[in-house]
């Protein structure tokens, strides 16, 4: 059969391989014709996929999805379906695996197959009787498929033995073609690639999806499979950064410590990070040291809120007083430190959203990022939102963290909206954080990646009259000067910036390609035999 995986558009800026699709090809390759198609990378519309598979004549459309993508997903249902109403249309990942039903009913007659859970060990059977024509698929574990008495969700599988699996098909997902800023919007080195040593988490943080996706019990990688894997990004694909992106990669702090010191023996140079974010109190003053020697540069931290009752709301087991405890023993160990917050979440008022924003100007933080609350299906904070009604207000079109789909009782989008530029602004206005992130920019690409992840993430709005007030608009255009001044002062060739840059509505995305990147085939001498293997 020929597969094609498709990782949809969207305005997020993550621009990331993805993980999930080079397993789930690494499976089904043996057996079937697969490729894997990013169209975030690619800056792909729906029609355009649509040309893609009138040529490449795929007969099974696999999409991942995030609840994040639901209106793109069912704009590439619709085009692929409209090239060929025989093409076999699945999706599978966070969302389906969250919201099955919802899924199925959403995306309509255009989607033929959903799939939850984890599909590695359960898609190749799944190909396999799709192949045999088979019209029943009980038993096959994850399969969401429709019979005549309606939907039908076969429960999920979770993985036990995650190395049993074998490695991502890297030469499917191609991590040296991603661009520099990934993730966070700041690298080290590159070119980059996410890995995952484990999957799962215990926590049940109430607004987060990942123990329901990846279940509530960690499971682990072998620290030599990561070591193999490093080894392999390194040498085939030249890979200089390596970012973990689990779960919760901190919670098994004596498996953190064996990957961190087979990172630090394998002597290869590498900048590591972890821009999920980990959780802060399982952090020892020894796994600090060995992240530090390991090559991690800043350290993402997931702080959340800044009001001791929105945390217990959120069931974050954390306090205020913990969270400036960490971020100063971080602090000490010499490791920037980046946080996350969550703007209005549930029961939040404007104060306390203060709370947050004047925590995160305290506490001695490199970078900041505010997210607007998401309820995402399948969490404790979504059943609360639906019994008092809230789901019904959801702007479901706009599902975006730097929108405000949704708001706290008696908060209105545009408050929430003007807090949310208010956190940013003010942040980086800060001579101190304004000046260190600034001179983190590498090149003129680069700069035109933040200005556009800036204007993404702080000032777009999908309703204009939610956008700036006069006040915003003169500490944005305070906050163009300053980058401009001193990008000029630093490198002659940037007066132009001097100019102001307009950004284009539309998406600015494609700073990276195969082209621009630099070569990377260069195979260190202490592992030469390795990249023949
Ligand atoms: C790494 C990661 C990212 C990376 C994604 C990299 C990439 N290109 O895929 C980046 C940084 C870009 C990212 C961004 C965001 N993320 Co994120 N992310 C994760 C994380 C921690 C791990 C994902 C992963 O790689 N898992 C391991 C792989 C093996 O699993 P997988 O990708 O899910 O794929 C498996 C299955 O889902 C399935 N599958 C997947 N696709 C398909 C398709 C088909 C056809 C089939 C059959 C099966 C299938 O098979 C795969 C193999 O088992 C998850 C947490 C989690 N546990 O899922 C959150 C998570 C997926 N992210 C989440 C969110 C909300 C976001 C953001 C919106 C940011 C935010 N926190 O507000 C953004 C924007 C997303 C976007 N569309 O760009 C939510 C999604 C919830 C939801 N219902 O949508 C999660 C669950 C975390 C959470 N807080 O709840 N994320
Ligand atoms: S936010 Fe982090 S600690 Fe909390 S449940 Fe999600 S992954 Fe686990």
């Amino acid at each position: 059969m020929r597969v094609l995986l498709v990782k949809p558009n969207n305005l997020s800026d993550h621009i990331q391989p993805s993980l999930g699709l080079g397993y789930l090809a690494q499976q089904i390759k043996k057996e079937h014709d697969v490729d894997v198609f990013d169209c975030i990378k690619a800056n792909t519309t729906p029609e355009e996929l649509a040309r893609i598979v009138e040529v490449s004549r795929p007969d099974l459309v696999g999409v991942q999805c995030y609840t994040f993508d639901i209106p793109n997903v069912k704009k590439i249902l619709r085009a692929v379906k409209g090239v060929s109403r025989e093409t076999i249309t699945v999706v599978g990942g966070a969302h389906m695996s969250s919201d099955p039903i919802g899924a199925m009913r959403d995306f309509g007659p255009n989607l033929d197959f959903g799939f939850s859970g984890e599909g590695e060990l359960s898609f190749p059977e799944f190909l396999r009787a799709i192949e045999a024509e088979r019209k029943r698929f009980d038993g096959i574990a994850g399969v969401v498929w429709r019979n005549d008495d309606g939907i039908v969700i076969n429960p999920p599988m979770l993985i036990s033995d995650l190395d049993a699996l074998g490695m991502p098909a890297l030469e499917l997902i191609r991590p040296d073609t991603y661009p520099e800023s990934q993730h966070g919007a700041f690298y080290e080195q590159f070119p980059i690639c996410p890995i995952i040593t484990t999957r799962g988490c215990p926590y049940s943080c109430t607004f987060c999806s990942a123990p329901i996706i990846s279940g509530k019990k960690l499971r682990h990688h072998s620290v030599d499979y990561i070591r193999e894997l490093i080894l392999r990004l390194y040498h085939r694909y030249g890979i200089r950064e390596i970012h973990i992106v689990d779960d919760n990669f901190t919670m098994d702090i004596a498996y953190a410590k064996r990957i961190m010191r087979a990172i630090i023996d394998l002597d290869l140079g590498l900048s590591l990070a972890m821009p999920n974010g980990i959780r802060m109190d399982w952090l020892d003053d020894e796994l600090l040291e060995l992240m530090k020697a390991a090559g991690v540069y800043v350290v993402s931290v997931a702080v959340e809120s800044g009001n001791d009752k929105i945390l217990k709301a959120m069931k974050k087991a954390t306090t205020v007083a913990a969270i400036r405890e960490n971020v100063a023993r971080i602090r000490r160990h010499g490791l920037d430190v980046a946080a996350f917050f969550i703007l209005g979440y549930p029961g939040e008022t404007p104060e306390t959203i203060r709370d947050t924003i004047r925590l995160s100007r305290e506490l001695d933080l490199l970078r900041a990022n505010f997210f607007t609350y998401l309820p995402l299906p399948g969490t404790r904070s979504y059943d609360q939102v639906q019994k008092e009604g809230g789901i019904a207000k959801v702007d479901w079109d706009n599902f975006l963290f730097m929108a405000a789909p949704y708001t706290p009782e008696g908060m209105t989008r545009k408050t929430l909206l003007s807090l949310k530029r208010r956190a940013f602004l003010g942040f980086y206005l800060r001579p101190k954080a304004f000046i260190r992130n600034v001179l983190a920019i590498r090149s003129y690409r680069h700069l035109k990646f933040l200005m556009r992840r800036f204007y993404h993430w702080v000032l777009m709005t999908p309703n204009p009259a939610h956008g700036m007030t006069a006040e915003e608009r003169s500490w944005a255009s305070r906050l163009w000067s300053r980058v401009a001044g001193l990008l000029s002062a630093r490198r002659p060739d940037a007066a132009q910036l001097t100019e102001p840059i307009t950004i284009p509505a539309e998406s600015l995305r494609g700073h990276g390609s195969e082209n621009d990147m630099r070569p990377h085939t260069a195979v260190g001498a202490a592992h030469a035999d390795y990249a023949l293997a």
